[in-house]
């Protein structure tokens, strides 16, 4: 029996656009056909943000709550992820404002950065905050790192109590502004991780696939998805994150792993079924 790999499917963010891709969903009933046509490829996770239907990012408990209830009625059981980092520039309890009923995980950003031209402002206590919403709602968290010192940060939440397990840790890199997607800097993170955490990676742009598979060989599990890279390959557009899975499943088994079932995810994820 080979291992399970969580693959998990970022299927619209809050950045890219349709000028960029066609297939970037934007309507609750896109992104969550979006949603089962990754689960159908092999994700066993969804990571979700919403938008309004002129495509700018939101997070109106609105929106995810329709697309939670798309996804289900539809017969997906994959593990429901929703982000808190939403759009540069929201303030967090806007950002809040996906943590609605169905949810089981909550993503928590772990530091500030630039992003691209912007800045990402994750100030220490709204992290605390974010934790603690999380933690109230009884959800999952997945601690987005984007550079080293963030694992500092996440010590410091153990330490002080605010993160506790089960919580997942996602290391994003290749956002500019973030730390590059590169072998040497994923095995020098790896080092600084606490002990016994179940981690994965999401390579942004061309780096999605690479990373992926680099990080499937390590042990972990991968992210992938038009979130984070538009490409199936050089100058190829996706068709919608479902290919981009496709190739992460195809990853996993040149890894001699299987995508894991969402049940499985469940478990390994310490996810209450
Ligand atoms: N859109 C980025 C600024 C998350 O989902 O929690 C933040 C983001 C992270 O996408
Ligand atoms: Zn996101």
């Amino acid at each position: 029996m080979t291992t399970p790999a969580i693959l998990t499917a970022a299927v619209v963010g809050a950045e890219v656009t349709r000028a960029q891709n066609p297939a970037v969903p934007y309507l609750p009933e896109e992104i969550a056909r979006a949603a089962v046509d990754a689960w159908r490829a092999g994700a066993a996770c969804i990571h979700l943000h919403a938008r309004w239907p002129d495509g700018r990012p939101s997070q109106e408990a609105a929106h995810f709550t329709e697309i939670v209830e798309r996804i289900r009625a539809a017969g997906c059981d994959a593990v429901l992820q929703c982000s808190t980092g939403g759009a540069v520039g929201m303030s967090i309890d806007e950002r809040l404002g996906s943590l609605v009923l169905g949810a089981e995980m909550g993503t928590l950003n772990l530091g500030t950065m630039n992003f691209g031209d912007e800045v990402f402002v994750n100030a220490r206590p709204d992290i605390v905050r974010v934790a603690s919403a999380l933690r109230a709602r009884g959800l999952v968290p997945e601690c987005e790192v984007y550079d080293a010192g963030m694992l500092d940060t996440l010590r410091w939440l153990l330490a002080q109590g605010h993160l506790a397990a089960p919580y997942h840790v996602q290391f994003v890199l290749g956002v500019p502004g973030g730390l590059s997607a590169s072998e040497r800097n994923l095995r020098f993170l790896l080092e600084g991780l606490p002990e016994q955490v179940h981690w994965s990676a999401a390579g942004v742009g061309r780096h999605q696939l690479p990373l992926a598979e680099l990080a499937l060989r390590l042990g972990g599990h991968a992210r992938v998805g038009l979130e984070d890279n538009l490409f199936v390959a050089k100058g190829v557009l996706a068709r919608g994150s479902h290919e981009l899975v496709e190739l992460a499943v195809a990853a996993a088994r040149r890894a001699d792993r299987h995508p894991a079932s969402p049940a499985e995810a469940r478990r390994i994820l310490g996810i209450a079924t």
